[in-house]
């Protein structure tokens, strides 16, 4: 539990994150690096790329946009039905602020509430915030954007009814229940009937092939240099929904995750107090969106407040015109590895984070190139390759040496590493 232990941080007995005061434990791991992103709200800012690509609503669904970072554990895991001893709760997971709460890990944290209150179709913006490895498509703070969509029996039914239409299917509409006492299968839950299941999952992917034409489809060619996108649907798990997908992406040359959604567990709507209605529920990373739409080419462009950036998102009438033109012409990446002992309570993440933490813009990737287990002693030894390229600027050989050693000294001295 301790393998992570900043003492900037944690010997604090209280720690203020958006303007609250809270109790520090065991389980407290936010450094003061990611308390710098707390409040930054890209998705609020006007002309950002997070910003812009928010503002392509679905019409029909109410949206919100500033619903605190900062929940509780029961909110991000429980009323998700994740399990007690599931990994997603992990401390190397996360960033706790304390044994009960936690930065958001993602916004599917707000869907109870948002239930309760009653709505029936609603959208979510916000920051959320996961211990995570390094690379061009990840950062340990982004955006989601999170759909859900209630539906009851009228309105399943009208659905059924204009699927047959459309599909040229037999079947008795007015016969259409919503409920069984049945079993769970790949295609459905145990208390769903198959054609609610399949209903949903049909309106579900709709809306989002939808969503992703809109984005994506060309509209002014030959002006517009985004065209049409490639993508598929794979199967998932999430433990609030069942069945479960991802739509994958082509992005520069490889599948990458944009979103997981799927047929929300009964439970979930039945413990929010909507068990007469059956929902799907969506979470996007606006991130990927945006790198896609734009063509930007790292994460950490995002949060850059370099003008050189930004200014070329500003004052356009139509998104699909941007083109981002990178700031620095290619560089190549600076590679250094390091290898160390580590102990046995050790997470990857630890070390990913605490190179997050120190590093000031430098670090591109980092990948595990090498484990090695000493045929005596039994240890363990990592041996990671750290790529260094800044987004705006080329690098000298002694500022990537001097934080390459500021890397070393600071995973010896907290993370109780032995370097080789
Ligand atoms: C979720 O967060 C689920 N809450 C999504 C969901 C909602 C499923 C509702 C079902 C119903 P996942 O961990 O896969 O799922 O993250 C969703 C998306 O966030 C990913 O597809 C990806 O686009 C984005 N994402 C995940 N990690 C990172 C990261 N470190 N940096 C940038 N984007 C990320
Ligand atoms: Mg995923």
């Amino acid at each position: 539990l301790n393998a992570c232990f900043y003492t900037s941080v944690t010997t604090l007995e209280r720690v203020s994150v958006a303007g609250k005061d809270y109790d520090c434990d065991e389980w407290t791991n936010i450094t003061p690096k990611i308390l710098s992103y707390v409040g930054r709200n890209l998705h609020t800012q006007k002309d950002h790329p997070i910003y812009i690509v928010k503002e392509v609503n679905l019409p029909l669904f109410a949206v919100f946009d500033n619903l605190s970072p900062v929940v509780t554990v029961k909110q991000n895991f429980d009323s998700l039905l994740t399990p007690k001893d599931h990994v997603s709760r992990n401390r190397s997971e996360n960033y706790y602020i304390n044994k009960n709460t936690v930065l958001r890990a993602h916004t599917s944290a707000h869907e109870h509430e948002l239930i309760r209150s009653g709505l029936s179709a609603f959208l979510m913006v916000g920051d959320v915030y996961r211990r995570d490895t390094i690379d061009a498509t990840h950062f340990p703070v982004f955006h989601q954007l999170e759909g859900v969509r209630l539906f009851n029996s009228q309105q399943v039914k009208k659905r059924n009814y204009l699927f047959q239409l459309f599909s040229k299917c037999e079947g008795n509409t007015a016969d259409l229940t919503l409920f069984e006492n049945g079993q769970e299968t790949a295609d459905k839950q145990m208390c769903h009937t198959l054609e609610t299941s399949k209903l949903l999952e049909f309106n579900l992917k709709q809306t989002i092939e939808d969503f992703t034409s809109l984005m994506f489809k060309t509209k002014l060619p030959p002006l517009n240099l985004n065209t049409d996108v490639e993508c598929k649907w794979v199967e998932a798990y999430f433990p609030f929904t069942h069945p479960s997908f991802e739509l994958e992406i082509k992005y520069n040359g490889e599948w990458i995750e944009m979103l997981g959604c799927g047929i929300l567990k009964q439970q979930i709507l039945n413990e929010a107090g909507a068990c007469d209605q059956v929902a799907w529920a969506f979470g996007l990373g606006l991130e990927r969106l945006s790198m896609k739409l734009f063509d930007i080419p790292d994460i950490r462009y995002m949060w850059t407040t370099d003008d050189s950036f930004l200014s070329q998102f500003k004052n356009h009438e139509d998104f699909k015109s941007i083109q981002f033109k990178p700031i620095l012409s290619k560089q190549p990446a600076v590679a250094n590895d390091i290898a160390f002992w580590i102990p046995n309570d050790y997470a990857m993440n630890d070390f990913y984070d605490l190179v997050r933490s120190v590093d000031d813009g430098l670090v591109q990737t980092v990948t595990l190139v090498d484990t090695f287990v000493h045929s005596e002693s039994g240890k363990q030894s990592h041996c990671y390759r750290i790529y260094y390229r800044h987004t705006s600027r080329a690098l000298t050989q002694a500022e990537v040496n001097n934080l390459h050693n500021r890397i070393k000294d600071a995973a010896e001295s907290q993370l109780n590493v032995k370097g080789r």
